[in-house]
């Protein structure tokens, strides 16, 4: 591809110039480059508004009126395959300086030393939990973190008027995504999953009672980042659904928990509180002596109540016939009262000197 010019800049020396050689000294040029500085020079020699194309484009004027519009046409596509390249080189810097940033790459062949494993607060506090739960005879059910409005709301008695359904709340997918592996009810669109609580609806779906199961696992809301607060966060749903179930047991089950996750000296509430697809349903409120500068503080943990009929009815169970409770737990709440963290975002920046707190002893 060749295009003639004529001007003193290093393309123009000679008549005909070879946007090959351009493309060439692109190359070279860039191929000495390492930080973002040197690359927006690069960038300007060749783009800039003194830039080599620039110049091309002005000296088009010079050249015959029948070989003006090659010309033109040919500078645009050698301008465009260089620009592909300048945008190629600055994803490879900016990985660059990302890798740069998080420090030497560890050798996961290697031993931790001191003969410690590190065990993130977040893992420690779902494995706690399950164990717990296990002595109550609770297995543990997967969900899906992609979900539908059906099983994410509706399903779940919740209206589409429903505040937590808005676009500003929920982080929805486009209409012509399909998944083979996340059933839908209809045509509802995709969802990340608000809750856990999803999870009651698959499990009753596909099991008849006795049921006792517990969903740990990560939701995301379009929350503000803040110290107790984060986008994308873990829940852990516990769903029993049994012959003659009430709220005792359900209050009996919660107390049971806590004190043995926090020992003796802590007390659980349950204060009546309004949630579509329980009734009825209550916040759930934990106070323990023995959490620093929250001790002896009311804090809100989670949710929980007796399942709402309709929930049953939209599971395929029939009215009156079965009874059961549900309640759904923050797991960074919990481990934060329970070690002490008074930022959410620690659990979520990787920073060693915070996770080494959490080791444990190599088995
Ligand atoms: C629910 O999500 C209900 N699904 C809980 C439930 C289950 C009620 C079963 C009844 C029966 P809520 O939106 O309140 O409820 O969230 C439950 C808990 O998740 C909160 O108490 C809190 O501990 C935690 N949580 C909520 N939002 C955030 C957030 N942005 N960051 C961290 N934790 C959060």
């Amino acid at each position: 591809m060749k295009f003639g010019v004529n001007h003193s800049n290093l393309y123009l020396t000679a008549m005909e110039t070879d946007s090959d050689k351009i493309l060439e000294d692109v190359k070279n040029a860039l191929g000495e480059v390492a930080t973002r500085s040197h690359f927006e020079a690069v960038k300007a020699k060749f783009l800039g508004t003194n830039g080599v194309f620039r110049e091309l484009v002005k000296n088009i004027a010079a050249l015959p009126k029948e070989k003006k519009p090659a010309a033109g046409q040919a500078i645009n596509i050698c301008k465009g395959e260089i620009e592909k390249i300048f945008e190629a080189k600055l994803a490879e810097i900016e990985i660059g300086e990302a890798r740069a940033s998080l420090g030497d790459v560890p050798d996961p062949s290697l031993s931790s030393g001191g003969g410690e494993i590190f065990c993130h607060p977040l893992r420690k506090i779902r494995s706690h939990t399950i164990e717990i739960f296990s002595k109550l005879g609770f297995s543990v059910a997967d969900g899906s973190e992609i979900e539908t409005e059906w099983f994410c709301f509706d399903a779940l008695n919740t209206p589409q008027s429903h505040p937590s359904r808005n676009e500003s709340d929920t982080f929805y997918f486009r209409e012509n995504v399909s998944l083979g592996n996340v059933s839908k009810n209809g045509d509802e669109r995709y969802v990340l999953r608000t809750h856990t609580s999803t999870v009651q609806i698959r499990t009753m779906l596909h099991s008849k009672p006795p049921i006792r199961i517990l969903s740990p696992g990560r939701v995301f809301r379009k929350d503000t980042m803040d110290a107790t607060h984060s986008p994308i966060f873990h829940q852990c749903e516990g769903l029993v659904v049994e012959e003659g179930t009430s709220v005792c047991d359900l209050k009996a089950t919660l107390d049971f928990f806590f004190t043995e996750l926090i020992g003796e000296g802590c007390e659980t509430r349950m204060r009546p509180s309004f949630f579509p697809f329980v009734s009825p349903g209550f916040e759930v409120d934990f106070r323990s002596k023995n959490i620093g500068k929250l001790s002896n503080r009311w804090i809100e943990i989670g949710g929980c109540g007796m399942v709402a009929p309709n929930v049953f009815k939209n599971c395929g169970y029939e009215s009156g016939s079965v009874t059961g409770f549900a309640f759904g737990v923050g797991l960074e709440r919990l481990a934060m009262l329970l070690y002490g963290i008074d930022d959410i975002r620690l659990f979520f920046q990787n920073d060693t000197r915070f996770l080494k707190q959490f080791s444990m002893p190599m088995l």
